[in-house]
This record gives structure tokens, sequence and C-alpha cells, in this order.
């Protein structure tokens, strides 16, 4: 057993008779906490957090806890099954993994021979530290088409943050920024990408100022010097707004400015079209508060921007981001302690090099589903969905016969649900790898059963921009489960890979680690890896961009033919944009704020996490709820132009009358049909996947800025 700091864990061994306690990484969310994995006859019988993780501090979330619920559900799909009856029949037979696999690789094979390698489009979701293997597989496959969650999430801080300033700047927490200003993120629930709450509410300890720019009241506004309630999809202009007073008063950091700033006259022109007059009336924010914000935040150093999901899911999804960018740098918050960090990676192939997307051949590269209407997409090896839907229903511009979806649940998580539910019936053959029969794979001809972090070595957090590696050592083996990792490694085999993957793969681990001259059985008797640490280094090298300066004028969205500049766009379905609709959908509808004990579509059938949220709830101004007719706790329907769901109503005084919040990511695990309710309470049937509406270089689906009704359901009974 490894060394411990403290004397507890080897008590509770001989207390409760625990045979071996394994230190571990936990990817019950995208991970990222260190945890010790308490075994009892090979079973993982308890999860506790590692004090000595310098990511968690020995915290966890309740997520972490139950994935012991997880790994052994009596629901858990334990061996491949392949379906006997027709799509969504719900009727399967258990075959092995040597059949399973063959039939998949004979697939790909065929198809990419008679339809070529761009009709297999690979998938996955949310990060779940596959997306490596992922991108190789399919790179060396030779199809351009990987359908992610990277249009509307996290891929478009990558992609604009790469190309503004090198790489995505996250907060330097552990030199406490004096400021905070927290963008339509909800850490402290959500953990999300490379961050955790506590550090940050140890920040917030420490005596740093907050802002929050949210439409709804929550726990970080409660605790915040300046709440921004804005109207939802306004975000652009709000920043341009605070640029607006810190460019005008010149609260800005000139020597930066001077030195280090690519396109600064044009930038200013730009930014002076939003005074906090103009910005007021398009953001409900008040002219004084916006100029109050801007000088807290351009006036404490070092200050810093946690920003999150919400500002993607948006038509400004692109600008959105690099408003936020262009805030810390010319506030000369960029790479400093307690600042916007450029952290580097410890030295390791990395998970664009593992992706092998430079395997990729160039024709193959233009046939990237959507890449000519979303172009910064498009550079990044990122598709939008509903291209994926278009090519399978039409077979515009070319067909797609399969797909292959590792670790994603589309039917509940991309916008305008119904289509894509009707374009997985569709498609020709479907194989699915993933922990339970969902909606998603009850569609499927063949679902393999995945591993949990509790049962795979990985080096964990590979794939994030904080600088840290943590090994992920396997604790359990959960019957035939497989981790995703192991299975492509298999599968590339047989279909004709052989000369780019490994025996088995601790091959693909110790080719990670190769630069750092370590394989994985040394890094597995490490605690962490760090990469270097060093500030300010635009000063001696520049930024990582065509100018070497941090590019507040985008050279490459000119040369591809976007704005170079950031601008607020009008939601397109807004009170302003579609009066007309408004007048007979009077709610702005924002969707998906994070809950405690479920991601996204997981979790509802364990039950700690459904025990502490049963039902699917909508959150509406206690007005709103008085005009309506709505009491608290009623099922209500929610309706859009596109479809109707129900949620129960919940009384909320944080959030403006004009707009609901509800909650994404419902189905009903306990309902046997195979269906399992994926259409009564999913809030995607209700959004929008038309193009025009996206945002046009990321191609952004706008999932929190729609309109809507809401009205008692009268069938309360059924
Ligand atoms: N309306 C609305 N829609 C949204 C959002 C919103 O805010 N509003 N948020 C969006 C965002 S940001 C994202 S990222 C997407 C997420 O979209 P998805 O990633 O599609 O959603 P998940 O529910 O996380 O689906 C993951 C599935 O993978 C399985 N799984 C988990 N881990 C593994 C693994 O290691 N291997 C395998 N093979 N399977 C695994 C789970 O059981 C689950 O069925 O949803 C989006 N959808
Ligand atoms: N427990 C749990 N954790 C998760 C997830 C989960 O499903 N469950 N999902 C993971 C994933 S994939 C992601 S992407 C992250 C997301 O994590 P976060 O970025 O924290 O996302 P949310 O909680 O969805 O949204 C944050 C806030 O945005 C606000 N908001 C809504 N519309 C707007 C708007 O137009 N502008 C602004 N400024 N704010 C707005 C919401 O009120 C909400 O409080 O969480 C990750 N972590
Ligand atoms: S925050 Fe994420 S990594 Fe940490 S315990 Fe919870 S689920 Fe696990
Ligand atoms: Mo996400």
């Amino acid at each position: 057993m490894a060394e411990f700091a403290f004397s507890n864990v080897e008590k509770e061994m001989a207390v409760y008779g625990y045979d071996s306690v394994v230190k571990s990484h936990c990817r019950m969310c995208h991970g990222g906490c260190g945890v010790l994995v308490y075994i009892k006859n090979g079973r993982a019988e308890k999860i506790a957090g590692d004090p000595d993780c310098p990511i968690n501090h020995g915290t966890l979330c309740s997520k972490g806890i139950a994935s012991i619920q997880l790994a052994y559900h009596p629901d858990r799909l334990t061996h491949p099954v392949k379906r006997i009856g027709p799509k969504g029949s719900g009727r399967w037979k258990q075959i092995s993994w040597e059949r399973a696999l063959e039939e998949i690789a004979e697939r790909i094979l065929g198809y990419k021979k008679n339809f070529g390698a761009e009709s297999i489009v690979m998938g996955y979701g949310t990060g779940r530290e596959n997306e490596a293997v992922i991108y190789r597989f399919a790179n060396l496959l030779g199809t351009p088409n990987v359908l992610t969650a990277g249009h509307f999430c996290y891929g478009p801080r990558i992609a604009t943050s790469i190309i503004t300033c090198g790489t995505n700047p996250i907060v330097d927490y552990e030199n406490h920024p004096g400021c905070i200003m927290v963008w339509g993120n909800n850490l402290v629930i959500s953990n999300p990408d490379c961050y955790k709450g506590e550090p940050f509410s140890v920040s917030l300890n420490m005596g740093a100022k907050l802002i929050a720019v949210d439409p709804r009241f929550t726990r970080i506004a409660a605790r915040a010097d300046i709440w921004l309630q804005l109207r939802p999809g306004t975000d652009t202009a709000l920043a341009l707004g605070m640029l607006n007073v810190i460019v005008n008063e010149k609260l800005y950091d000139k020597e930066f400015v001077e030195n280090y700033v690519h396109g600064w006259e044009p930038f200013v022109e730009r930014v002076d079209q939003y005074p906090p007059d103009r910005v007021e009336k398009i953001t409900w924010v008040s002219r004084d508060k916006i100029r109050e914000a801007a000088h807290l935040f351009a006036t404490i150093k070092p200050a810093a921007i946690q920003w999150g999901v919400a500002i993607e899911q948006q038509i400004n999804c692109a600008d959105n981001n690099r408003v936020l960018m262009a805030l810390m740098g010319i506030t000369g918050n960029i790479d400093i302690p307690g600042g916007q960090m450029l952290f580097k990676a410890p030295d390791i192939v990395n998970v664009g090099q593992f992706g092998a997307h430079r395997m990729l051949p160039e024709q193959q590269r233009r046939k990237r589903l959507g890449a000519d209407r979303f172009r910064l997409a498009g550079k990044f090896a990122i598709i939008n969905p509903k291209c994926v839907w278009d090519a399978v229903l039409t077979e515009k511009p070319y067909p797609v016969k399969m797909l292959f979806l590792i670790s994603s649940n589309p039917v509940i998580t991309r916008a305008n649900a119904g289509e894509v539910y009707h374009a997985l019936e569709a498609v020709e053959y479907m194989a699915v790898s993933d922990f339970f029969l969902t909606p998603t794979a009850e569609l499927a001809d063949i679902v393999l059963p995945a591993a949990t972090w509790l049962e795979m070595d990985y080096v964990g957090d590979f794939w994030k921009r904080h600088g840290y590696l943590l090994p992920r050592r396997k604790a359990i083996q959960v019957d035939e489960c497989r981790s995703d990792h192991e299975m492509l490694n298999d599968l590339a085999h047989r279909v004709g890979q052989t000369d780019f993957w490994w025996d088995s793969f601790e091959g693909g681990l110790d080719y990670i680690l190769e630069p750092l001259g370590i394989t994985w059985q040394d890094f597995k008797k490490m605690d962490h890896i760090r990469g270097e640490v060093t500030y300010e280094k635009y000063r001696t090298v520049g930024f990582s961009t065509p100018t070497r300066k941090f590019e507040l004028y985008s050279t490459l969205l000119e040369a591809w033919g976007i704005d170079p500049l950031p601008r607020f766009r009008e939601p397109p379905e807004s009170p302003y944009s579609k009066p007309d609709l408004y007048g007979k959908f009077p709610y702005i509808l924002i969707t998906g704020r994070r809950l405690p004990g479920f991601f996204h579509t997981e979790n509802r059938q364990l039950p700690w996490m459904r025990e502490l949220h049963s039902d699917p709830v909508v959150e509406i101004h206690p007005d709103t709820a008085e005009k309506e007719g709505i009491k608290e706790g009623d099922w209500v329907v929610i309706e859009s132009p596109r479809g109707s769901i129900r949620q129960r109503a919940k009384f909320f005084p944080g959030i403006d009358p004009r707009v609901v919040s509800a909650e994404h990511g419902w189905w009903f695990p306990e309902k046997k049909t195979p269906g399992h309710g994926w259409d009564e309470a999913n809030i995607n049937m209700l959004t929008d996947n038309n193009y025009e509406a996206c945002d046009p270089a990321m191609g952004a689906t706008p999932v929190r800025t729609l309109l809507c009704r809401i009205y008692p359901w009268e069938n309360e009974s059924g």
C-alpha cells in the first residue's frame, strides 16, 4: 500500500476489515479529484477524498461517493449485447466481445469500401478522457467526422483561446485572485473542466472580491459584491459595455496594450459602439452597475474571469469567449500569479498528438461535415450535430451509414431531440458503448459494456489545461466491462491499424508518458506530475499566435472570412428579434443548470442521487406562477414552437419574471419501456437546431436563449 500522510486509513482498514486501499482519480464528472478506494473481497466498498491531492485537497462531491452504486448497479450492462428485434423493441441477446468487435469491424470496413470512411461517424459527448483514443481511431480510419458536444461546450473556449493567445487561460486559484468575475458558470456545483469549486471558495474566504454574471441568483451571486442579472444571451453586449468603460476611462494596462496586443485601434472603434446606455437597453443591466463592475474588475490586480458553458450555448458563442479574453488581456491579467495562467502541461504526447490529427489525409479533412459553414469549428475538428442528422436523413452532402457512439446520449442531450431520434432510427448501423441501455443505446444494433473509472488504468486529467497529470489506478473489475481505450485498441487491430496501436492499452499509456522518460508502471507509483510553472512567458517568447501578440483582432478569423472583432447578435428567438412569436411564447427559456447529483443524463438510476432530486424541475418567478395559475410543485407544460414537455414548477424569486429555467438531461430509467420516457421531460424536445440560429463560427446551438410558454398540466393523474 502507498504511504499516506495520515493514519485514519490504516485505522479504518483494521476496524472495518478492508483488504486494500487504491489511490485513484475520480471521473464521475469531467474528473479530477484524488480519491481513496477501499476494497474488500475484490469489491469497492467505500470512496473517500485523498487529502494529498492538489486538485481537491480531500474534498469529494456526492457523485464521486456514488460511483460504487454505478459500478454495481443491477441494470448495468456487463456483457456486449446485440439487438434481435426491430429498433426500439428492447429485445437483446448477449454475445461475446469477440463476435461484437468482429461485427463492428466488418461494418466499418464495408462502409469504408463502399461509401468512403466519411460515411462512418464516431461520436462522444462531454469529456470522458476517451477523446484522444476516439480521434486516433477516426483519423487513422480516415473519417473527418467525430461528433462531440464541442460545438457548444468547451470546444469554443479552446478554439477561441488558441487563436487569441495560444492556449486556454486558466484561473490561478493557487495564488488567490484579488477579484473573481464568475460569468455564466456555477462551479461550486458543476466542478467543470479544469476547475473544482473548492479552491474557488478558498479564494473567496481569503477575501477576493466577487462579480457574478448570471440571470439567476445562484449561491455564487448571493456571495457576490456585484450581481449582474443580465437578459440571457446578451453577454457579448455586456462585456463590450464593460470594455467601453475600461477603454474610455483608461483603466486598462497601458504597458500590456502598447507592447503585447494586436489590433488595438480597430478594437477600440468596435468597443466604442457599445456605450453603457446602449448596453443597458440590450442587457437589462443598469449602466451604473456596468460601470461599477468594470471599475471593480479593472482596478484590482490580480483579477480573473471564471467562465462557463452558458456563454457558449448561444448564437454569440465565439464572440462571448473572445470578449471575455479581451477583458482579461487589456487589464493585464494574462499569465500572472493569481490571474489567468497559460499553464504548461508536463512534457508528454498531448491529446492532439495522440489523436493523430496529422494522419488524416487532406482530401478527407476537406469532407468534414459542416466545415465550410462553421469555419472555426471545422479547423478544430468539431462538427455541428445537425450536419450528421441531415447526412443520415438526406444523404447530403454524402450518406452517413454508421454511427459509433462512445459515451453519449444524444437523444436527450442534443438540440431538437425529435430530429435526433428520427436520425438514429434511420441510420443503417449503430454501435454504442455505454454503462446502460439508455434511450440512445436502445436504438443501436450492438451495445458494448463500458468500464467505469474504477475499472481502468489511465493518465488522469490528460486533456486538461491546468498542468497536472494524476494516475487513475484500476481498483476493480466488473464482469466483462472494458474501458473504451482497451476496446478501441482491440478494434483498431481488426480494421488494419495495428502499426499505430499496442498489444494492450498499457502501451498507449507508455506512449503518452514517453517524452518524460517514464512508463505507466513508473507513473503508477507517483502521486502526480506537474508542468513547469512560469509567469509572463509572452515577454520573452510572445504569444503562440500568427502575430505573436494577444490578438484582440484575430488574423486567423479574418483569413477564414469571419469578423475578426467581436460583436453582439440579437438571439434569433427573442422578444426583440421575434416580437410576434413573443406574443404567443412570452417567456425566455434557459435550460441546463447543473444539478449536484446528476451529470447530464447520468445517475438517475442511482438511489442516492435520485433521492436528492427525484423529478425534473422548472424554476419560475412567483409572479409568473400567479399570472399563469401555477402552484408550487405542480406539473406544468413547457412549450416552444417545436414541442412541449412537462416538469415540476419550483418558485424562485431569484429569476426575472420574464425568464424561466428548465432542467436538461431527463429520462426515466425506471420506466421499463425501451424509450424510457425520452420525450416526456426532455428539454431538447423544445430546443432549436436550425443552422441560422447557431453561432456562425463555431456552430454552437442556442439551447439557452429561446421563447416558451408555460401553463399547468391538466392531466395531473396521468
Ligand atoms: N438543453 C440543453 N442541452 C444540453 C446542455 C444544456 O445545458 N442544455 N448541456 C450540453 C453539454 S454542455 C454537454 S457537454 C452535453 C453532454 O452530452 P452527452 O455527453 O451526450 O451526455 P451524457 O449524459 O453525459 O451522456 C453520456 C453517456 O455516456 C455514458 N458514459 C459515461 N462515462 C462513460 C465512459 O467512460 N465510457 C462510455 N462508453 N460511456 C460512458 C453515460 O452512461 C451516458 O449514457 O449535453 C448538452 N446538452
Ligand atoms: N453535477 C454536474 N456537474 C457538471 C455537469 C452536470 O451535468 N452535472 N455538466 C458538466 C458539463 S459538460 C459542463 S459544460 C459544465 C457546465 O458548468 P457551468 O458552466 O457551471 O454550467 P451551468 O450550471 O449549466 O450554467 C451556469 C450558469 O449559467 C447561467 N446562465 C444561463 N443562461 C445564461 C446566459 O445567457 N448568460 C449568462 N451569463 N449566464 C447564463 C445559469 O443560470 C447557471 O447558473 O458542468 C459540468 N459539470
Ligand atoms: S467533482 Fe467530479 S471528480 Fe470530484 S468527486 Fe465529484 S464527480 Fe468525482
Ligand atoms: Mo459540457
